[in-house]
């Protein structure tokens, strides 16, 4: 074979590249051609320099597919023992938060059940939750710890993560949620937990390559902001990036914290102030917007969505896949709650499953279509990008393409 050809060349699609300005960065009557793992070449079809055959190993048609980037979910709880479909069950029939929390509901029955889990268990349990992701268009997926809440059950939730990404051949980051609730065992001594954490726990599972990025929940209900500064500090000392769960519940300042520590993002926002918009924008931290929580809670609060488009900071989207607030198993779905409950447009919402998705999680490898990027695809059985967030439902991937590999769903 000639050297000089590429490995594989798309033809007759219309490539949503969310590069530069143009809505979706459209190009129609599109191709693009894959190198060795990345993207080679795209264009239109009639700017093709040569005949197709004689420039790829591979030639496919799509007959005027759809092609995006590979989705990419930037914030996830899928790694975790049990469920709460019960709760669910109890909530409808009358039951409050306090008395499901009175009853040894909520986040305490998750860890207690992923901590009663072996890692097999674990595994077998958190695989049917990525696969039904990845099914749905997902090719970079995060994962975070925070139901194990002791080092063993961390390092255990954090080495199932990895695994998860070796086995389904898609790409995870990992994020140590160490502080998303005070253990039992710990409930009078949170001093002593948070200083676990900080000095025992993150120090350990980074020396072990478990650790890509620090989050924590910055909530009343949670940890507070000095609770959240001590492990921001001891994150910047060991050199790992930094995102928070911030303004959920209320307004603790937490966006203007990660803000101040160069951080990735901030996540969920529904209180998020006007000062925690230009702490976001001057310091380039994503906001990363969870409808799937929103709407399971009922919540009635949105987030400042006109304030951040005022100060252009980059809106993403994820699932907040978890069993207690966003028992949600579509990205896609996801996209689409963001346009119907949070009212931002297709465009906006799939450059934040895509483009920003990417910058949320520190990658600049991928969330774009162009020479460079990682050939991370989906092809959709759509004919426009707003159908992604229109259908409700419904499996509309045709293929995807991991690392310029066809990769099975
Ligand atoms: N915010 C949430 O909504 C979830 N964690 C967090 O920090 C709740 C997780 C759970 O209920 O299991
Ligand atoms: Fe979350």
């Amino acid at each position: 074979m000639n050297e000089s050809r590429w490995d594989r060349l798309l033809l007759n699609a219309t490539l949503a590249t969310f590069a530069g300005d143009a809505p979706y960065g459209l190009i129609e009557h599109g191709a693009i051609a894959l190198h060795r793992g990345r993207i080679a070449w795209l264009g239109r079809m009639d700017a093709l320099p040569a005949a197709p055959d004689a420039l790829a190993a591979a030639v496919v048609s799509l007959d005027g597919a759809l092609l995006t980037p590979g989705l990419i979910d930037c914030h996830t709880h899928l790694v975790f023992g049990g469920d709460r479909a019960q709760e669910f069950d109890l909530r409808l029939n009358g039951a409050s938060y306090t008395d499901i929390a009175h009853a040894g509901g909520g986040i305490v029955s998750t860890v207690q059940a992923t901590r009663a889990a072996t890692e097999d268990q674990l595994y077998a349990q958190s695989l049917p939750r990525a696969q039904a992701l990845h099914r749905d268009g997902v090719t970079t997926l995060e994962i975070k710890s925070g139901y194990g809440l002791s080092l063993d059950s961390e390092r255990r939730m954090l080495r199932v993560a990895r695994r998860l990404g070796r086995e389904l051949g898609i790409s995870v980051r990992t994020s140590f949620l160490g502080l998303h609730a005070l253990p039992p065992e710990y409930r009078d001594r949170r001093d002593d937990y948070v200083a676990l954490v900080c000095d025992e726990m993150l120090p350990a599972l980074a020396a072990e390559g478990l650790v890509d990025a620090v989050d924590a929940f910055c909530e009343g209900i949670g940890f507070s902001p000095a609770e959240t500064r001590r492990l921001f500090e001891r994150a910047q000392a060991l050199g790992l990036p930094v995102k928070l769960h911030a303004e959920q519940l209320s307004d603790q300042c937490g966006a203007a914290l990660v803000a101040e520590y160069g951080g990735l993002s901030a996540d969920h926002l529904e209180h998020l102030s006007e000062s925690g918009v230009r702490a976001m924008a001057a310091a380039g931290t994503v906001a990363v917007l969870l409808p799937g929580a929103f709407y399971a809670l009922r919540e009635t609060r949105l987030p400042p969505i006109d304030a951040l488009r005022a100060q252009r900071v980059p809106m993403a989207v994820a699932s907040d896949c978890n069993p207690g607030t966003s028992p949600l198993l579509s990205l896609r779905l996801a996209a689409g709650m963001a346009c119907t409950l949070f009212r931002l447009t297709p465009e906006e919402a799939l450059r934040g499953v895509t483009v920003h998705a990417a910058r949320a999680l520190g990658l600049a490898d991928r969330g774009t279509l162009a020479p460079g990027q990682r050939a991370d695809l989906v092809a959709w059985n759509v004919r426009a990008p707003a159908e992604l967030c229109y259908w409700i439902g419904g499996e509309l991937v045709r293929e995807v393409w991991i690392g310029g590999e066809s990769a099975p769903a």
